[in-house]
């Protein structure tokens, strides 16, 4: 061979950052560490990819979320071993679950150097297997370009997932050779490699849906992952049937369209729209597991009042929760296509103005408590106003507590795809700051706006640090309230109000992040939250607005049920 060795080789380190940028991965979210130098150096080195430090791995793996979840492409977040790997865990864990593609990399102790008490050696396979659709210990350089397809395989094909890599300090020096690297770009977004559902399953449904009275959709995420929405109406409007959806499920439908319902269960559910669920004789869930919460544990629908129609990629998951007259298996968008084409010439005729004022009760009395001008700010004034000042195609993130279950009821996504999210695996306090910059990342055209407990505040501050340096234009919201305000209503609900060990201290969130450089409010009239909004929202560049509000516990009428 005439070509010198080094032009046929590359060390494992850029043969990783070679099968990223194979795969169309142009940035990464992470966290430098001792074992990581060879790959920071490569990534140095090989220039084009964009590296956001961070300033903790958990925060690095949500941000990769956000970043997937807008983007449409696999997440990437790194960390080094031990402390990194056990950091980065929180993140990964919810990706998974929330069937969203995230690929970390926790740089590890050398291959060489295991076994012998060495500093951050930590079992990174078994610490990973159950929170990954799949996971991978690299020993060999050799192994890196495999190692990685698989990943992205992995990550984007049927229920998409996340995927870990751990990668030894001596593999990321080793030798790979370059003709081995190379990749199906198609992997690197999702869903890849659609699979279709069985035709005479499609049969059955379109036969049950022809006899249906009064049918109703539920939509959870995979609507909105598999791009289904057009679809989905489509079906909708043939068969008159009102459309709700799940948390992660806003976006199936332009929530201002006569077939909307809104969001069901006990984070974000209401009389009104449980109503609609229990007036339904057929109802087809279409990407949603039927969860505790879309469902209020099982109780809306109640197993056997409706027949069921389940589509889902993941075959575990029609049957789990409900006796299911026709399980759907396959993607979203080919799912309802297929239903579509089943059901061509039929129209069913039926008044959808039920529906209709079903919303204009749960509105009605949203909008008196909005209009209210006590103090503390209740937390409908909140989303009042932030749904006065933003435009259609904001991106909102939510975090638990107030923010989620008053957004979910009360925000209104006007248009298709995805502009309102949450973590709604886990639900864990402080993810929306993070998710946040992952979204403005995929999304750096549109406003972005967090919206967070002071109890999630308190888990993510450090991030506003990542924000100031990258001149990043989003808007925090603090909903600030001096308790984990869930919990205690939750006291006050099923405990006799036996308040124990909720309430936390009074803390001026606008001074500690105008610390860290960013513009802030603090703001207790209800009178000036709209100007204030919107001023902040205005802004090219991060702005925080600390919003002094009723705790939930005080609330007359909450928005949800305390469930477990
Ligand atoms: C990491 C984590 N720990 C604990 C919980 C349990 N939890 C759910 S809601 C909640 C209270 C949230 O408090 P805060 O962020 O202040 O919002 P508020 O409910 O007061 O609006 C807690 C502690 C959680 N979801 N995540």
């Amino acid at each position: 061979m005439n070509k010198p060795v080094e032009l046929a080789t590359l060390t494992g380190a850029e043969a990783v950052v070679e099968m990223l940028k194979a795969h169309g991965v142009e940035m990464i979210f992470g966290l430098c560490g001792d074992t990581s130098l060879p790959l920071y150096d490569a990534l140095a080195r090989l220039g084009s990819m964009k590296h956001v430090l961070t300033r903790d791995e958990r925060h690095a793996a949500y941000m990769a979320d956000g970043y997937a979840r807008l983007s449409g492409k696999v997440g990437v977040c790194e960390g080094p071993s031990g402390g990194g790997a056990t950091y980065i865990l929180p993140g990964l864990v919810e990706a998974n679950e929330s069937s969203i593609p995230v690929l970390a990399i926790n740089t590890d102790v050398s291959v060489s150097s295991r076994g012998k008490f060495t500093l951050t050696e930590l079992d990174q396979r078994t610490l990973m297997k159950p929170l990954t659709k799949w996971n991978a210990v690299l020993d060999r350089s050799a192994d890196i370009p495999k190692v990685f397809r698989k990943a992205f395989e992995s990550m984007t094909t049927g229920r998409p997932g996340a995927a870990h890599i751990a990668l030894p300090f001596d593999v990321q020096n080793g030798p790979v050779e370059r003709s081995e690297v190379w990749a199906d770009p198609t992997l690197g977004s999702f869903p890849s490699r659609r699979v279709a559902p069985d035709p005479s399953l499609v049969e059955l449904a379109a036969k049950l849906l022809r006899k249906a009275k009064q049918p109703l959709f539920i939509c959870g995420g995979g609507v909105v992952l598999s791009n289904a929405e057009e679809d989905l109406l489509n079906l909708a409007e043939k068969l008159c049937a009102p459309v709700a959806t799940t948390i992660s499920g806003k976006g199936s439908i332009d929530e201002r369209c006569a077939q909307s319902v809104g969001v069901v269960g006990s984070n974000g559910g209401t009389p009104e729209t449980r109503a609609v669920v229990d007036a339904a004789d057929v109802i087809v869930f279409v990407g949603c597991r039927a969860g505790s919460v879309t469902t209020e544990r099982w109780r809306h629908p109640a197993a056997g009042k409706a027949r069921i129609i389940h589509i889902d990629v993941d075959p575990a998951v029609p049957g789990a929760n409900y006796p299911v007259d026709v399980p759907l298996i396959g993607d979203a968008r080919l799912c309802l296509s297929a239903l579509n084409d089943a059901l061509e010439g039929h129209r069913r005729e039926a008044d959808l103005s039920w529906v209709d004022a079903k919303k204009r009760e749960k509105f009605d009395k949203f909008e008196a408590l909005a209009r209210s001008e006590d103090t503390p700010i209740k937390p409908e004034r909140v989303v009042f106003e932030l749904q006065k000042n933003l435009d259609r195609d904001a991106i909102v993130v939510a975090d638990p507590g107030t923010p989620c279950p008053y957004l979910s009821a009360y925000y209104v996504v006007k248009g298709t795809g995805r502009r309102y999210f949450s973590n709604r695996a886990h639900g864990a306090l402080g993810y929306a700051l993070a998710a946040s910059i992952g979204a403005h990342f995929a999304r750096p055209k549109v406003k972005t706006v967090a919206v967070m407990g002071d109890g999630s505040f308190g888990m993510c501050v450090g991030e506003l640090e990542t924000a100031v340096r990258l001149r990043l234009p989003i808007t925090f919201i603090v909903i600030s309230n001096a308790v984990y305000g869930w919990i205690k209503a939750g006291q006050k609900q099923g405990y006799e109000r036996r308040y124990f060990s909720v309430d936390f201290g009074v803390t001026d969130h606008a001074k500690v992040a105008e610390a860290f450089g960013v513009k802030s409010w603090r703001v207790f009239e209800p009178a000036q939250l709209g100007k204030v909004l919107k001023e902040a929202i205005s802004l090219a560049q991060p702005t925080l607005v600390d919003i002094v509000c009723q705790p939930l516990h005080e609330a007359k009428a909450p928005v949800s049920e305390w469930v477990a």
